[in-house]
């Protein structure tokens, strides 16, 4: 459980670049599901939840943003996502916000578990209260 940054490998040169992302290689898991974010104003912030135990890779293909993650009730920490060169593997129970979104942000988004409401906590209060079990 928890969060770390991972740094992806490009294929290319001067004329492009290429990331392959494959299932249990360079992503540890089965990906079942797919999505990407854009068009988010500037100043909102999304997230504001945990997952009880999904896994996701998380990377700004375009533009930039500002992730806050709590892995372990003590405080968010700040990862800045500016590169598609870099992802973010989150396991089970982190809490995130996300904002400070680039007019070009696309954020890209695999995960090992099809969309379930039931995995999510909205509550603050309530993923503190799940972490100190
Ligand atoms: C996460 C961050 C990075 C679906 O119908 N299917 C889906 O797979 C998802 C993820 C969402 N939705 C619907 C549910 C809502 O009506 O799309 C709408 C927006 O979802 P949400 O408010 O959960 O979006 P974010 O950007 O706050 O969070 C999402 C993921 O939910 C979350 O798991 O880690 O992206």
């Amino acid at each position: 459980m928890g969060f770390e940054i991972i740094e992806l490998k490009s294929f290319g040169d001067k004329n492009g670049s290429l990331v392959p992302l494959e299932a249990n290689r360079n992503v540890p898991f089965d990906i079942k599901r797919v999505y990407y974010i854009f068009g988010t104003k500037s100043d909102f912030v999304r997230g504001k939840h945990s997952h009880l135990k999904l896994k996701q890779y998380i990377i700004c293909v375009s533009g930039s943003c500002d992730f806050y993650l709590d892995a372990d009730a003590k405080g968010k920490k700040l990862i800045s996502l500016n590169t598609p060169l870099k992802a973010i593997y989150i396991e089970g129970n982190v809490w995130r916000e996300f904002s400070n979104f680039s007019k070009d942000c696309v954020i890209l988004v695999l995960a090992n578990q099809y969309y379930d409401v039931s995995d999510y906590i909205r509550n603050y209060e309530e993923f503190l209260e799940c972490r100190k079990i």
